[in-house]
């Protein structure tokens, strides 16, 4: 009697659980597109991410004017077949930084959810935007790589993902991920966390701002950045934190550009 109770108890709460299917074709004409196998694995991580990791997004937004400056300074010195430095490889190098000085946020939560594993390695998840989808590939010991050797590998990992050339390995043993959608705009989102990591960054599109600098109000080219945490192992002030050393970074360019 009591098992037909439980049973009964589990079964409401899977109907309450999933959304019902519904008949579209009463309303008007309707095609089936079966979904790739790139696109039904987004939807089961993305679906066990939101639907197990307590989520919470902390936007900011970092003032790029200088790092714009020396930047394209550097890059209109280094002759045709040299590198050219991307936005993205001094937010990847910022991002490095602020994991070695907190640990956590390169971390994952044990199973059991008693402890956390430490990563002593650097290894950077770049989303990348290919016609088969979302694709995460990860850049390895980024710790070790210069600014140049971050924009070189972050090109050509972003290539191969495109050219369906990534293997297996490519996609495995990310400790924290980044994902621009700058070039295609946006004034922030809230990325979801590609556990069992436990924090991404979002970057939108940089624009001019009239801010107080200086004491006078001028334009300067603020980048919104959104760092979703996992609540279970980043408080908010911890998070916030984060957030302010990797602005401090993005603020001193050409110490990025020396280390
Ligand atoms: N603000 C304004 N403009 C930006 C910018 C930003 N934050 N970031 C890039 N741009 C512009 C610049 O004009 C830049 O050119 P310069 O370097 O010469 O100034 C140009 O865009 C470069 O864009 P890119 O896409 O070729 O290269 P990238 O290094 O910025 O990004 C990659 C590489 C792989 C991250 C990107 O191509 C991509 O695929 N992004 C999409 C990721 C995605 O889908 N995320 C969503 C995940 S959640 O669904």
């Amino acid at each position: 009697m009591k098992g037909t109770t439980m049973g009964n108890a589990n079964k409401k709460s899977d109907k309450s659980e999933t959304v019902p299917a519904y008949d579209y074709a009463l309303f008007g004409e309707v095609e089936n597109r079966p979904l790739d196998t790139i696109r039904q694995i987004i939807g089961t991580r993305m679906t066990a991410s939101w639907q197990t990791v307590p989520h919470v997004t902390h936007h900011d937004e970092v003032d790029i004017t200088e790092l714009e400056t020396v930047r394209h300074q550097k890059n209109a010195a280094t002759d045709a077949d040299g590198q050219k430095l991307s936005a993205l490889s001094f937010v990847i190098k910022a991002c490095v930084s602020g994991l070695k000085k907190f640990p956590d946020v390169n971390s994952s939560l044990d199973v059991s959810g008693k402890s956390l594993h430490l990563k002593h390695y650097y290894n950077i998840g770049m989303a990348v935007d290919t016609a088969a989808g979302l694709i995460v590939p990860v850049l390895k010991n980024v710790d070790q790589l210069t600014l140049t050797e971050i924009a070189t590998a972050a090109e050509q990992l972003a290539d191969r993902a495109r050219n369906g050339k990534l293997g297996y390995a490519d996609a495995e043993g990310g400790t924290f991920t980044v994902t621009s959608l700058g070039k295609l705009g946006g004034t922030g989102f809230t990325p979801i966390i590609n556990a069992p990591e436990v924090a991404i960054l979002g970057v939108s599109r940089a624009k001019q701002k009239p801010i107080a600098y200086d004491g006078a109000i001028v334009l300067r080219l603020m980048l919104p950045l959104s760092l979703s945490y996992d609540h279970r192992v980043i408080d908010g002030a911890k998070a916030a934190r984060f957030m302010g050393f990797i602005r401090e970074q993005l603020q001193s360019p050409e110490q990025l550009m020396a280390d």
